[in-house]
């Protein structure tokens, strides 16, 4: 039984999700994702974890969708609307789905998939049909979701999570964020990636909240949505707050004073996803009253450490472990660290996920011989609360609060015919927290770099596309043959 959709039985009335200017209750809701599901057995039992993709914008038919494909027994594998063809193909090759689901706007796009790897492609209208059938039961150990990731593998991986994670990650911001029936969020975040799936719908939908789609970020929108008196909670990553505000400083004293007024009465404002920058963090609370939460997680994960809601909240730090995680640091020999001393993020717990998808040996590296998964991430015990130092890879960016791995840009970027050679950093940046850059090495003709980022568009997402370029006749390298990328920025 999925508890997440069961209690949403008790709350048939409440209002659940708002979408494109309209509101459904969760008794719609669930009714909704009755018929996704039946269209989806069409006759059979169970769908047994078979993966279901849907490329779907945020919207009340996203949350029905995943839903529908959870009550038949199947795999949701959520596409992200910004992707270019060949990154859905890869999630398309890499899940072997038994079908796409498409809302209308995506057909045309994702037609020319049906010939190239045949895939099935199901439009959105067709799985809402109206039958019904007795459902399965579904288990919580069973597979429920596949989100993919960027690492220090070229590719991103499909991060397996079961039912019991899922609700496992649900269960402890509930708790620890208080989270209950009156609340009111607006999601802002795409619904390809934990933040905006689990922490901000799924804890809403768990609590018998409401949630409310805007389908793409502008501040303007969010502040008007503030402004309105309708929020309890707002989450987004650093980069949104740093957007606020600009905006803010941008408006009339007028206007200053009534979006400060309105964001001042929420009851709790999160930041995550990447490090909150401390001026970030002073100047919201100046313009807001409210100090942000500053929490840490990772797909592999959902949350581990959190500040308090109703304690601490220290600036650059994480806070603590979240209720049923457990976690320790250790150095390079695997030895636990003190108090003050660096060390490597280790965590353990029933949000942590089951597998990277058809990569056993990717999935037993990221775990040590006794069950902890390694992070990557390094941070410090600081009086009390954690901080986070850095990651152990240069080769991976965060920018815009997307993980993006420097190794697929570069092996992409190598497939140009007028590029022999590239390699890619984060550089440090106040509003993206970093920018992804890239050192070309010719063929010896000269290159036009706005060329080259149109040319990457066709292939990598936009949060993935170079915004520095340098061209130079050799990278530098140590002796071993590898590319230094610490010297590397410097050279920007
Ligand atoms: C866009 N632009 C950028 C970047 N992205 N410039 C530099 N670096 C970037 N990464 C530029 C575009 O080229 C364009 O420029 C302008 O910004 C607007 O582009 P647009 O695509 O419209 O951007 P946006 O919609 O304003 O996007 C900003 C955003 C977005 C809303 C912050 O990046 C976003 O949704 N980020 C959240 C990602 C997320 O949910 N991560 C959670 C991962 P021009 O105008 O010149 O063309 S889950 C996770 O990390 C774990 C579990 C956790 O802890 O939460
Ligand atoms: P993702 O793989 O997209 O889920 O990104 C997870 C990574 O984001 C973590 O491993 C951290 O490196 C980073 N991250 C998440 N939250 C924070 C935070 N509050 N401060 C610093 N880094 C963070």
């Amino acid at each position: 039984m999925i508890q997440l959709i069961e209690r949403a039985k008790s709350f048939t009335n409440r209002e659940a999700l708002v979408s494109n200017g309209s509101s459904y209750t969760y008794g719609q809701l669930l009714e909704s994702a009755h018929r996704v599901a039946t269209n989806l057995l069409d006759g059979r039992g169970h769908l047994g974890e078979a993966r279901i993709t849907f490329l779907v914008p945020p919207s009340f038919e996203y949350t029905a969708v995943q839903w529908g494909i959870w009550m038949a027994g199947g795999i949701a594998v959520p596409l992200c609307v910004l992707h270019p063809l060949p990154s859905i193909q890869y999630v398309l090759e890499d899940t072997q789905p038994e079908m796409v689901i498409a809302h209308p706007d995506y057909i045309d796009f994702l037609s020319p998939l049906e010939k190239q790897i045949g895939v099935s492609l199901v439009a959105l209208e067709s799985i809402f049909q109206n039958r019904s059938t007795t459902l399965p039961d579904v288990r919580m150990e069973q597979r429920a979701m596949i989100l993919y990731t960027s690492g220090t593998t070229s590719k991103p991986k499909g991060v397996v999570t079961t039912h019991a994670n899922i609700q496992a990650q649900i269960t402890t911001l509930v708790t620890a964020w208080e989270w209950q029936q009156d609340d009111y969020i607006l999601n802002i975040l795409p619904l390809h990636h934990v933040h905006g799936i689990i922490n901000v719908m799924s804890c809403a939908l768990w609590s018998g909240a409401c949630c409310e789609f805007l389908p793409k970020f502008e501040a303007e929108s969010v502040w008007n949505v503030i402004i309105s008196g309708r929020l309890t909670l707002f989450m987004a990553v650093p980069t949104i707050y740093h957007k606020l505000i600009a905006f803010w400083d941008n408006a009339s004293e007028m206007a200053q004073e009534e979006m400060s007024g309105a964001a001042s009465q929420l009851r709790l404002m999160v930041s995550g996803s990447a490090a909150l920058p401390i001026p970030v963090l002073e100047k919201w609370l100046k313009i807001t009253g409210q100090t942000l939460l500053e929490r840490y997680g990772m797909t592999e994960i959902g949350m581990g450490l959190s500040n308090s809601y109703r304690g601490e909240r220290r600036p650059g730090h994480v806070g603590l472990p979240l209720p049923g995680v457990e976690m320790r640091m250790v150095d390079s020999k695997d030895k636990i660290v003190g108090e003050n001393e660096a060390g490597a993020f280790q965590i353990k717990g029933p949000s942590v996920f089951k597998e990277y998808w058809q990569k056993p040996e990717a999935t037993k590296k990221a775990f040590t011989k006794d069950g902890w998964f390694i992070t990557g991430d390094i941070g410090m015990l600081n009086n009390g609360l954690y901080k986070i130092l850095g990651r152990d890879s240069v080769d991976i960016i965060k920018s815009g609060g997307y993980k993006i791995s420097a190794l697929e840009i570069e092996d992409v970027l190598r497939k140009h015919p007028m590029v022999q050679d590239s390699a890619v950093v984060g550089l440090p940046d106040e509003e993206w927290g970093e920018v992804v850059s890239a050192c070309l090495v010719t063929k010896g003709e000269a290159i036009d770099t706005k060329k080259i980022s149109e040319w990457l568009k066709e292939q990598l997402p936009g949060y993935k596309i170079p915004r520095n370029y340098i061209v130079r006749k050799t990278l530098p390298r140590n002796v071993l043959g590898k590319v230094t990328k610490n010297e590397l920025k410097k050279m920007f």
